[in-house]
């Protein structure tokens, strides 16, 4: 009698265990790193060690199970505009995602962009308005607004849902991740592009939670160049008495 209870209990436990693995699986692996930006002339990297901002991707290779899954094309992020600041300042969507620009200052703001990633432009518009665009193109948009100059922002437009962007700390987390082989990226804006495609490598997903050595991103032979407004021309200094009041800054 004691010896049936015995096994039944282990035949539980061990059920219990295969199901909690088996979930585990389906649900797929979760991916950690840490990346470090080094060589960078920005004062939030040298005294505050501000590491957020990277852009990390697997790419699916043919033995990845997930290299076919469907994208959220229904996807909402919100990119808002606040203290003459897009904020975050790294966004990554998935392909078909549509992104809101709340405009959350008292005074009007715009958004646009010339380069390759997605050629767009919201306008001008007052506080408390919000635009929307579409992003079906996958790169690396470039955002700016076309009457504060300093005002930037990325919105790194994915065709996997295997990214994540670094917080301040320069961690990541990549999570569902399906077993398979990967190619890694990684994206950062003041990187040039050959010390990013160095960079890339094979990583390899069979376990339930894979972490990576640490990414060292050196931002030598990055030239920070002045953009242009949207017309291609300088941006000018809006006159005293301009309908874009500067509040802070
Ligand atoms: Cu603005």
């Amino acid at each position: 009698m004691i010896w049936a209870s015995l096994t039944c209990f282990r035949r539980t436990c061990f059920s219990l265990l295969a199901a909690c693995w088996l979930g585990a699986s389906l649900a797929g692996a979760t991916l950690t790193g840490r990346v470090q930006l080094r060589d960078s002339r920005e004062q939030a990297v040298r005294a505050k060690s501000d590491y957020s901002g990277v852009v990390v991707w697997l790419e699916a290779g043919p033995k990845a199970a997930g290299s076919s899954e469907a994208l959220t094309p229904h996807e909402h992020a919100r990119m808002i505009q606040k203290d003459k600041t897009f904020t975050p300042h790294v966004l990554a969507v998935t392909v078909g995602a549509t992104v809101d620009f709340p405009n959350l200052d008292p005074i009007f703001h715009n958004a646009f962009s010339v380069y390759d990633g997605q050629l767009f432009d919201i306008g001008l518009y007052p506080p408390g308005g919000s635009r929307s665009i579409r992003f079906t193109r996958p790169g690396f948009v470039r955002v700016f607004c076309n009457i504060h100059s300093t005002m930037s922002a990325i919105i790194a437009v994915m065709d996997t849902r295997l990214f994540a962007v670094s917080r301040q700390d320069g961690h990541f987390e990549i999570t569902g991740v399906p077993q398979g082989v990967y190619e890694l990226h990684v994206f950062h804006e003041r990187a040039t592009e050959a010390t990013l495609a160095a960079l890339s490598r094979h990583v390899s997903v069979h376990a339930d939670s894979v972490e990576l050595p640490d990414t060292v991103i050196s931002e030598t032979g990055y030239l920070a160049l002045p953009h242009r407004n949207k017309y291609g021309q300088e941006y000018t200094p809006p006159p005293a008495d301009a309908v874009y009041p500067a509040t802070r800054k």
